[in-house]
């Protein structure tokens, strides 16, 4: 992680804990939000109008939370107004490093080698973690946002007026009841998992175990009933998170973060959904499965050798 903008090379044991071993995931820093008109969003400052070739999206297809960000720009049929650039699956002992798209192995649009050179470009004095995703100003040169939840909405509604493609992932009559699920899918499932992975207690551990099970189960049963998504027949911003966890799941998340009750394919209506997702048109593009064993292997604290395990599941089944 940067220290007043400074990399330290003692990052790897994974974000924070408290005191019972608890896995406690940073807050994002970077919260502006570009708006149709530019005019200031939810959290944070103006001056971010929505423009066609000016915003680009660093992301690693490991990353859960970056991958939401992605399939919200391919939903709203934003591939050809906000550019993309894909990390190194491996975390490196400098974190996130650049997949050498360019010359000499640089990001080609910011020709540094590491994800944490941006933040510390941006924010010289910088104390945190460099995480993705991260949405970059190509004019300014500067963060727009690093909080994927906040990348996502703007992504539903600020570029409307370029391109009206794709469902409203939010819509109006439904926001209170997506933002409550999206804090217990957060809470029991997209950082569940992670709680298990990270905990160093066994305490802290079966605790996480038991929320990610509990809202399988329980989600195994809300989607029993014949809907095709978590809200009806129209998908929402919900079955984005949803999906990013499940798919990572048998992945990773069964086996290398002991959450290791059953496999989703052993949910058959979660399985089913699952695919649903997924073969929605541009979703398949933002799943790289070489990309999600490499990385998550490649975490030393869990997984000090690098050993990637072979694998009997084929998720595009
Ligand atoms: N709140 C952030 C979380 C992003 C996050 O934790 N990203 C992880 C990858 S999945 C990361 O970049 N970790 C690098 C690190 O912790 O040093 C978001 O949702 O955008």
């Amino acid at each position: 992680m940067l220290v007043n903008g400074v990399w330290q090379q003692k990052w790897q044991p994974v974000q924070d804990q408290d005191n019972q071993g608890r896995f406690i995931r940073q807050t994002s820093s970077f919260r502006n939000w570009i708006t149709r008109d530019g005019a200031a969003g939810i959290t944070g400052l103006g001056g971010y109008p929505a423009q066609a070739g000016r915003y680009h999206l660093y992301v690693a297809y490991i990353c859960p939370w970056a991958s939401r960000t992605l399939m919200a720009r391919a939903l709203k049929g934003l591939q050809e107004i906000i550019s993309v650039s894909v990390v190194s699956p491996k975390l490196t002992d400098q974190g996130w490093k650049f997949a050498g798209l360019g010359s000499n192995g640089q990001d080609e649009l910011s020709h540094k080698t590491y994800l944490h050179e941006l933040y510390s470009q941006v924010a010289p004095d910088f104390t945190g973690r460099a995480t993705v995703p991260v949405l970059w100003d190509k004019h300014t040169h500067t963060i727009v946002n690093n909080e994927s939840a906040d990348i996502v909405r703007m992504l539903n509604s600020a570029f409307v007026e370029l391109v009206d493609q794709g469902p409203d992932l939010v819509p109006a009559d439904l926001t209170a009841e997506i933002d409550a699920l999206n804090d217990y899918l957060y809470t029991y499932l997209n950082n569940g998992v992670y709680q298990a992975g990270f905990a160093t207690t066994q305490t802290a551990y079966e605790e996480a175990y038991e929320k990610v099970f509990t809202a399988l189960d329980t989600l195994e049963q809300r989607l029993s009933d014949g809907r095709l998504f978590l809200f009806g027949d129209a998908l929402t911003e919900s079955d984005l998170r949803l999906f990013v966890t499940l798919i990572r799941f048998d992945l990773a998340y069964y086996s290398l973060f002991k959450c290791n009750r059953n496999m989703i394919k052993d949910m058959p209506v979660l399985y089913r959904y699952m695919q649903r997702v997924l073969r929605l048109k541009g979703i398949a593009e933002t799943v790289n499965v070489d990309h999600i064993k490499q990385g998550y292997y490649s975490i030393k604290a869990l997984n000090p050798n690098g050993i990637v395990p072979k694998w009997p599941v084929a998720i595009f089944q």
